[in-house]
Formats: structure tokens, sequence, C-alpha cells
């Protein structure tokens, strides 16, 4: 019987002394230590009530253990659910309303008020912390070190990302077996991957990029990876010499730029940087190709699609654009309203197709059909190809800001502003940041009476929003700007305010 991603994992695997992650505390993981703690998580995942297609919801600080329990689901046939370690309990109470998982992991510090939300929902509650410790690790050490994998075909479902939306609820994207192994083995090839490769790992690991896009490629290919619980410009500069590869948001970019000690000496073990998750401006990658000598290769993907298009491993890499659409996967671009193919050079909504597309959103069939056409998966992003067939990304048919390579949807941040006192209304928008690329921004009407502060409306949605969605700056107006149909015009708004946080 097999299992279909974590087969591919396994067929690839190199011999089991091979160093899988080296963590930034000094730990060595090697790929035989990955293959027995994944399978005592999967027995303990058992023992909790674990039935394959379950949902097993993971808010946890990063650890190997966590990439331990990751692939656990998998051989267990479980659904694995991560979530942001930013995410309030508002936002936790609205998934597991929603996902209905069988079993919540969460950090032991956290547990007191995690455990009842989860019951709410009929989940139970296991612990896991940052150093592996917790009520899980505990189960699972005195499970034994091998476990017979639940057979999984490709279409089955392996994880499920939520992915917030214009219109406020968030939706999980599902995911399955083949949507994943697709696309890792794709970039894996694309990106020239081998078991010799050493990757910088300095995401998170609960969003597209961190776990799939860079833990996925690592193990496909059987490489190595440097594990570091969060970003550190400094460490990473410091890391370089023992790497060969640098996976990134562009904000890692830019704020590395500034570090002291970064040169081509520096960089002169690796042998490919790659950006996503928001657009790279010309000027990084003009910036550190002076500096490094290197060509920052540019990728564009989603959390409903994984990878869709990539800058070329050999040829130019071209600075602005996200390259062509990966081996496989068909993009098109539409006339956003009728659907209609445009030309070559024309503006038009992105649409993709492909193995690495989604199957739909977790119990929402008609958003689902709403969002596709002809098979094809509508983006929401804004592009044209141009002559030589690179993708370039131009806007955004959907209200979202990028920081620091999170996706924040205004909708929910005015819904929340709206509901406070003193407030008439609000129009939250995005701003060139020169760190997260752009900054969150409310602009803000008061009742007339109100005087509201910029502190205490931050303060007052705190409970409710992850940290990185709230706003960096509080604008007052009398009125927001409309055209005729009532519309705010966000964009009338982006140009009054634009060099906001210039340095
Ligand atoms: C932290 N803060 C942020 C962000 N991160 N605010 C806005 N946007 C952010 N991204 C807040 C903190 O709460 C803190 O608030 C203050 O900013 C400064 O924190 P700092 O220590 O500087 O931040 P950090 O911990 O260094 O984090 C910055 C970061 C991190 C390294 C850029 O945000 C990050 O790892 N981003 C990567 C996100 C990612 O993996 N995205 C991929 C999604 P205070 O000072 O008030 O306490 S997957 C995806 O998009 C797809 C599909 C794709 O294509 O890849
Ligand atoms: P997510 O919500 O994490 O699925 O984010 C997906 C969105 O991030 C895409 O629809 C794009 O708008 C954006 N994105 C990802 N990679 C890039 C890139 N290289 N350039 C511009 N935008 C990007």
């Amino acid at each position: 019987m097999s299992n279909h991603l974590f087969d591919a994992f396994r067929d690839r695997m190199p011999a089991p002394g091979r160093t899988l992650m080296e963590t930034d505390d000094g730990r060595s993981i090697r790929y035989g230590d990955m293959l027995a703690r994944s399978a005592q998580l999967a027995q303990a995942l058992r023992h909790l009530g674990v039935e394959p297609g379950d949902r097993v919801a993971v808010q946890v600080e990063k650890s190997p253990e966590c990439i331990f329990l990751y692939l656990a689901c998998l051989r267990a046939g479980a659904v694995f659910l991560p979530l942001n370690t930013a995410y309030t309990l508002t936002e936790l109470g609205y998934f597991f309303g929603d996902a209905e998982p069988r079993l919540v992991v969460c950090d032991p510090a956290r547990a007191g008020d995690i455990a009842p939300l989860a019951k709410t929902s009929g989940a139970v509650t296991a612990t896991l912390g940052s150093n592996g410790e917790g009520s899980l690790t505990e189960l699972a050490v005195q499970q034994p070190a091998d476990f017979d994998d639940m057979a999984r075909e490709p279409d089955d479902l392996a994880a499920i990302l939520y992915t917030s939306g214009t219109t406020g609820r968030s939706k999980g994207a599902m995911l399955s077996h083949e949507n994943l192994a697709s696309n890792a083995r794709v970039l894996a090839e694309q990106w020239h991957f081998t078991r010799d490769d050493v990757l910088i790992h300095a995401l998170p690991i609960f969003h597209t990029h961190g776990l799939f896009v860079a833990t996925n490629v690592a193990l496909m290919a059987g490489a190595s990876m440097l594990f570091e619980q969060k970003f550190d410009a400094n460490r990473i500069v410091s890391l370089l010499p023992r790497a060969t590869v640098l996976m990134g948001v562009p904000t890692f970019y830019t704020r590395l730029l500034l570090q002291q000690g970064l040169d081509a000496h520096a960089a002169k073990n690796i042998r490919l940087f790659i950006s996503g998750s928001a657009p790279l401006l010309s000027e990084t990658h003009k910036a550190w190709r002076e500096l490094t000598g290197h060509a920052i290769l540019e990728r564009y993907g989603m959390t409903e699609t994984n990878m869709n298009t990539s800058n070329p491993y050999e040829g130019e890499r071209r600075a602005g654009t996200v390259g062509f659409p990966l081996p496989g996967i068909s993009l098109r671009i539409a006339d956003p309203d009728s659907g209609a193919a445009l030309a070559q050079g024309e503006v038009g909504m992105i649409e993709v197709k492909g193995p690495n597309v989604f199957s739909g959103y977790w119990r929402m069939p008609e958003k689902t059909k709403a969002e596709f056409r002809d098979g094809f998966f509508i983006t929401g992003d804004l592009g044209l190809i141009d002559a030589d067939g690179y993708v370039h990304i131009v806007g955004r048919g959907k209200d979202l800001i990028i920081s620091g390579g999170y996706n924040i949807y205004p909708k929910e941040i005015e819904s929340e502003i709206d509901a406070l006192a003193g407030v008439a209304e609000s129009a939250v928008i995005g701003l060139a940041h020169p760190d997260f690329g752009e900054g969150v921004t409310a602009v803000v009407v008061r009742e007339p009476a109100s005087r509201i502060t910029g502190a205490e409306i931050v303060d007052a949605i705190a409970g409710q929003l992850a940290k990185y969605k709230h706003p960096k700056q509080v604008i007052f107006v009398d009125e927001l700007p409309r055209n005729t149909m009532g519309k705010v015009q966000k964009n009338l708004l982006r140009e009054t305010y634009k060099g906001l946080y210039d340095r």
C-alpha cells in the first residue's frame, strides 16, 4: 500500500545517517531520526483517536518536532492544519469551529486557554513546545519507532491551509497529496536541488512558503537544512558560508542588505537565492546583484496553488518578473469580466491550471465554484506575459495587503475597527514600507463627538486580530473619498499618503 506524498519523500531519502536538519541550538537531526520520530508520533496520533481524514490543527512554535508531526499526519492519513502562532483565541475559535479537528496541538503555555476552546469544537488537545517538550512527545516516546503508513491516494487530502478572503471569512484551502508532491518534485528539479544542498530555513512553518516550498523541496531532494527558529539577519550572514541555498520573503533580502559583512565572499558557497510571497523590488534585485554577484530567483505562488511560476535556474532571471509557468502548469491571462483569453502583452487576470491547483475550499462549494472558470483557478492577481514569455504581476484584482510576506485582507481589519464605539467608518490600505514592503494603515472617520485615538483603536482590536495585522499607523479624516457608486476610492487614499513610511 502506498502513501502518496510520504512515499515520494521516502523514495528519495538518502542514507539514514545523513543530516536532515541542524538547529540553531546545536541539535543535529538525521533522516533516520525523522523516520523514527514521525513513526512514534503517528502511533501517538492513533492513540489520541485520529483516523484517516481527521484534521489535526497545530499552533506551535517552530521546531523539528513540528516537522515530524506534519510527516506523522501524512503517514497516519490525517489532514495537517497549521496555524500562525500570532493568531488570537478569537481567530483560533473560528478555525476550530470551521475545520472541526479531532486533535488540536498547541504550545504548553497556551494550553490553558486553547484546550477549552478546542473542546467546544469536539477536539482533544495535546501540547508541543518549542524544545519538543509536551504531552504529545510524552505519549510519542512510549510508542514503537515504526508505523505501517496508511494508504493515501494522490487525491486524498494532505493539508488544509486557511487563507483570508476579500469578503471576510477565512477559507480552508484543501491540498491533496498530489498537489504537494507534484509541486515539490517540479521545484526540486527546476532549482537543481540535490542531496548535497544545505538550505537556510528561517521561514515560519505554518504557511506554504516555509512548509511546502522550503521543507517539501528539501525532503524531495534528500537535502539538509539549517533550521532557524526565526529570521535574524545577522545570524543568516554568518550561516551563508555553510549553506548552498537561501529562501526568503523580500523583507529577508532588504534586511540582509543592511547587514555588515554581506558581500560576494560571504555568499561564495551559495548557489541560489530564492524570493517569493511578495513582490521583490527591482532595486532590491539590483542591489543584491551588485553586492553579492547573485541574481535572486523570484517565483510566484499562492496557498491555493503552491508555486505557479519561476524565473529560470539557467538563463536570465529578470527583475520585476516572476518568470515562466512551471512544467505541467498552464497559465493564462484572461479578461477579468468575460474570462476571454487576452493577447500577449495585455494586462488581465492571471488564471492557472495544473496538478498543483487545490481541490477547493473546505465546506465552501459555492465559493470554490466562483473562483474557477474553464478549469482554471482565478488567482485575483493581475498580470501580463511579455514577448519573451516572462510573467509580470502588475497589480491585484483583490483588496489585499502583503506585509513582510504575510497576507492581510483589509476587510477583516475594517470590520473590527468599524464595530468600535466612536468610529463612523474606516478604510484600511497598504502603503509602501521600507521593511515590510507594505505597511498596514487605517484611515478612520470618527463619530461626531468622538475623540478616540489611534492607540485606543489598536488596543481595542488587539484581542481579535494577530499582531502583524495591526495598523502601523492610524490616520483620521473627516470623510472617505468615494466614487459616484459610493465605493471608497482606496487608490486616492494610497496616493495621498504614499510617503508615510519613507525612511
Ligand atoms: C512581525 N511583525 C510584523 C510582521 N512580522 N508586522 C507586519 N508584518 C509582518 N510580516 C510585527 C511584530 O509583531 C512586531 O510588533 C514588529 O512587527 C517587529 O517585529 P520583528 O521582530 O521585526 O519581526 P520579525 O519577527 O523579525 O518578523 C519579520 C519577518 C516575519 C521575518 C519578515 O514577518 C516573517 O518571517 N515573514 C515571513 C512570512 C511568510 O512566511 N510568508 C509566506 C506566506 P511589535 O514591535 O509591535 O511587537 S506563504 C505565501 O505567501 C505563498 C503562497 C508564497 O508565495 O510563498
Ligand atoms: P497567500 O495568501 O499566502 O496565498 O498569498 C498569495 C499571494 O501572494 C498571491 O496571490 C500574490 O498576490 C502574492 N505573491 C506571491 N508571490 C509573489 C511574487 N513573487 N510577486 C508578487 N506577488 C506575489
